[in-house]
């Protein structure tokens, strides 16, 4: 018998956002090798051990490739992918005549991110239903990113890069683990290998997280902070800063507005309080100010912890008050990468300019009231964190039908128990997955998602943080069983029966119109930098020197600013400055019981719930450990290996405990998006294998955020003690 012959294809990887560049041997449509693309001018052949089995992930047996439709009985039966969107399309037109537009939401869960198509066609599909019931993982991620630029401003030429920095402040993110920069700008590609290049060159880092992460051991100063006293510590430093003059006077006086409020509202944050509150040692504190303010170039970023702990919105933007004041960006004359991407996604590209883009505090009240919580849709996006409350009110503009394309709810959302509730009193529940996901085995349809390398694609998420003007484009390796739509292709199928026309960026897609997948991203992004032709002709990574820009003078008449105290940041500043703790708003704490604080956390193996259904990754994340320091285990006579009770006002894990000198006495250092449904709904319970889903710690109901509705996600107090084994 002849071996079918083995093709190399250029590609890129699209486990997460980061985008490694890759080649992959397929033989008979068959992955049969895969490895980092070491000729690629910005990656070098990195990749992570999650890239490297994206054979394992397309061929795993246990991937769905029929749809499933639940029965009166609840079990599934298969039925064709074709006949499930017809009873869906069917359904969804009965239901949106009876109740309107607003009954049908859909949540864009992280798979979304890496389908350039995905949320542009959905969009669309929300725009032509005139349903605003939109979300996305953005909103229970870190909302303050969405809030912040609205409040603060933007400059529109952009941050300073990475390349030519100096100093980093990185609060809460692990990026050598994420490979998440969060800085807004323009930044590193492979973390590990840039901030050890960076040290060389004399960079300093400093790390602000209660782990010595894989990123805190490469740090000049690591800030080992009590998880949730982040607005103490960064308050004092920013006192530092403004007391001893070590701003950018200039820049502050021609662009900023609202820096005295801000030096005033943190005039009583003296060290000793914001040393005791942060677990920190004061003089680190003012070293820590002086080296990011004196340091030359370089951002302050925020990652996930502190977003996600209390008064998240506040700290976002606190972190990103060091660049304003410090005036951490692009000025006229530098070179830069465009500050749109080379996809230049949603916006027409334009020279940048050396000013700020005026703060638009109005969007933050002006989008679709949520009928919870005094919220509102931010930017076309509601809080995710509201929509378990928005299906289960009763009432005119009740969610009744949801789909959940590319995301877990059952074990991301926060308080898994108010989820699981809402999520099975769905009328219509349809799941786009590769999975049978927790959050599938409560829906009434299942379809069988594509995956990456099934399709052509350019990599959204990211384009903007490439320093050069660098793009890839990457045809599909795969052929995909007919059974299987993607993300974008499940609604233009859906819009199709419904007879709707979806106005895409680039044009309208009529109902009759049978596009391409090439075609519905020329569709979805028609303000490239380079013509889409040209992408595919390249099929793989190429640096576009020649549409690098410089930064131009600002407008004579410009007169925008920075508006670095907007309403609401003083008094929340004097609000932390008088408690004790941060938790005040939290019903039910108690801080003689709740003495340790849960702190999020991701694993190198697995991307959110994703991945931990491959064998050969679960041989390297076996479950999601409760990380603590091995004096707080001596604390409950346990040791590595035992099981823990982690109780927070909400609900109560039962997790493998893992010795961690890495962590800050006091912490417990867990990842989420482990564990299933809970209860009896559940595969029986196994903390060695399953672990358990942080998200159940959570209270949705209090000490919520008032404009993003996210409640507690990290920095949880919690009680723990060795489980009682009956
Ligand atoms: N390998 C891998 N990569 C991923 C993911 C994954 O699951 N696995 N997930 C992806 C996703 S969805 C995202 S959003 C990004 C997130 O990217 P990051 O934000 O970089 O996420 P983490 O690596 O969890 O880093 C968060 C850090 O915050 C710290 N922390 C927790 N609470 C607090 C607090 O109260 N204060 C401070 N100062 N620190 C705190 C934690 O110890 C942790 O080190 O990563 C993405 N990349
Ligand atoms: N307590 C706590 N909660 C958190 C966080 C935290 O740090 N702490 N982090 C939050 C953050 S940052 C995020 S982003 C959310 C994540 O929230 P989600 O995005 O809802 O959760 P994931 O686990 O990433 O869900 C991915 C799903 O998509 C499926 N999938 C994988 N690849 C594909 C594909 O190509 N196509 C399709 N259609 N499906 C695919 C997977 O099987 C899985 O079911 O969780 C949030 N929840
Ligand atoms: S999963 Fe790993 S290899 Fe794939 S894009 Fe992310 S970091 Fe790169
Ligand atoms: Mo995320």
């Amino acid at each position: 018998m002849t071996q079918p012959p083995t093709v190399t294809h250029r590609t890129f990887c699209r486990f997460c956002h980061a985008a490694c560049p890759m080649e992959v041997d397929v033989a008979d449509n068959h992955i049969v090798a895969v490895r980092g693309d070491s000729n690629d001018p910005l990656f070098g052949g990195y990749t992570c051990i999650k890239g490297r089995h994206l054979g394992d992930q397309h061929h795993n047996p246990d991937r769905l490739k029929t749809a499933l439709k639940r029965t009166a009985d609840g079990t599934f039966m298969q039925i064709p992918t074709a006949q499930a969107l017809d009873e869906i399309a069917e359904q969804l037109m009965t239901l949106i005549n009876q109740h309107g537009p607003r009954s049908m939401a859909s949540y864009c869960g992280t798979a979304t991110f890496q389908n350039a198509a995905a949320q542009p066609v959905i969009r669309a599909f929300h725009r032509a239903t005139e349903s605003p019931s939109f979300y996305t993982s953005i909103t229970i991620d870190q909302p303050g990113k969405l809030v912040t630029p609205l409040r603060l401003g933007t400059w529109a030429a952009g941050m300073q890069g990475w390349s030519t920095s100096d100093v980093s402040l990185v609060v809460g993110s692990n990026v050598v683990v994420s490979m998440f920069s969060q800085a807004g700008g323009p930044t590193f590609i492979n973390p590990l290998a840039a901030l050890k290049q960076a040290k060389k060159r004399g960079h300093k880092l400093i790390v602000i997280d209660p782990r010595r992460t894989e990123t805190a051991v490469l740090a000049d100063i690591h800030l080992q902070i009590t998880p949730g006293e982040d607005p103490a510590l960064l308050g004092a430093m920013i006192k530092v800063i403004l007391d001893e003059g070590r701003n950018d006077v200039e820049f502050c006086d021609r662009w900023v507005d609202g820096l005295d409020r801000l030096h005033d509202a943190v005039a009583d944050f003296d060290l000793e309080w914001a040393a005791a509150r942060a677990g920190v040692a004061a003089d680190d504190i003012v070293t820590a100010a002086r080296m990011f303010a004196d340091g030359g170039r370089g951002t302050a970023m925020c990652g996930t912890g502190p977003n996600m702990a209390p008064h998240g919105t506040l700290l976002e933007h606190l972190v990103q008050s060091f660049n304003v004041i410090g005036g951490r960006y692009a000025r006229e004359g530098e070179s830069v990468q465009c500050p749109t991407g080379v996809l230049s996604l949603g916006e027409k590209p334009r020279p940048p300019k050396a000013q700020v883009n005026a703060p638009r505090p109005e969007m933050l009240t002006n989008g679709a009231a949520a009928r919870v919580k005094g919220l509102h849709s931010i930017l076309g996006q509601g809080p995710t964190a509201a929509l378990a409350d928005e299906i289960l009110l009763p009432g005119e503009g009740q969610v009744r039908a949801l789909f959940t394309v590319g995301g877990n709810p059952v074990v991301a959302w926060p308080d898994q128990t108010t989820v699981v509730r809402a999520l099975e009193s769905l009328d219509l529940h349809v799941v786009l997955d590769i999975m049978m996901s927790a959050t599938a085995r409560l829906a009434d349809y299942v379809i069988p998602s594509k995956l990456s390398l099934e399709r052509p694609d350019v990599p959204t998420n990211i384009d903007r943080w490439f320093e050069d003007p660098y793009v890839m484009y990457t045809d599909a390796v795969l052929e995909a069983d007919d059974e299987l739509v993607d993300e974008a292709g499940l609604f233009i199928e859906l819009a199709k029966r419904m007879g709707l026309t979806l106005d895409l960026p680039g044009g309208a897609v009529s109902p009759g119109e049978d596009l391409s997948p090439n075609e519905l991203l020329e569709r979805s992004y028609p303000h490239v930098r380079v013509p889409w032709a040209q992408m595919r002709a390249q099929n793989g990574a190429v640096v576009h020197e020649d549409l690098r820009m410089t930064v131009l003078a600002p407008d004579d008449d410009a007169t925008s600013r920075f508006q670095l105290t907007p309403d609401g940041v003083a008094d929340e500043l004097r609000t932390i400055r008088s408690s004790t703790n941060s938790y005040e708003t939290l019903d039910g704490f108690d801080p003689a019981l709740h003495t340790h604080r849960m702190a999020s956390r991701r694993l190198k193996g697995v991307l959110n719930s994703t991945g931990r259904e491959l064998e050969v990754l679960r041989t390297k994340e076996k479950t999601s450990y409760a990380h603590v320091h091995p004096l707080d285990l001596a604390l409950w006579n346990a040791v590595d290996g035992d099981l823990l009770d982690v109780t927070s006002t909400r609900g109560s894990l039962r997790v493998v405990a893992k010795s961690a000198p890495d962590v800050k006495q006091g912490t417990v250092s867990m990842a989420h998006a482990w564990g299933d449904l809970p209860g009896d709904r559940g595969p029986a319970s196994d903390p060695y294998t399953l672990g358990d889903t942080t998200g159940r710690l959570t209270d949705n109901g209090s000490a919520y955020d008032p404009i993003t509705g996210l409640p507690l996600m990290s920095a949880i107090p919690v009680s723990i003690r060795k489980a009682v084994l009956l």
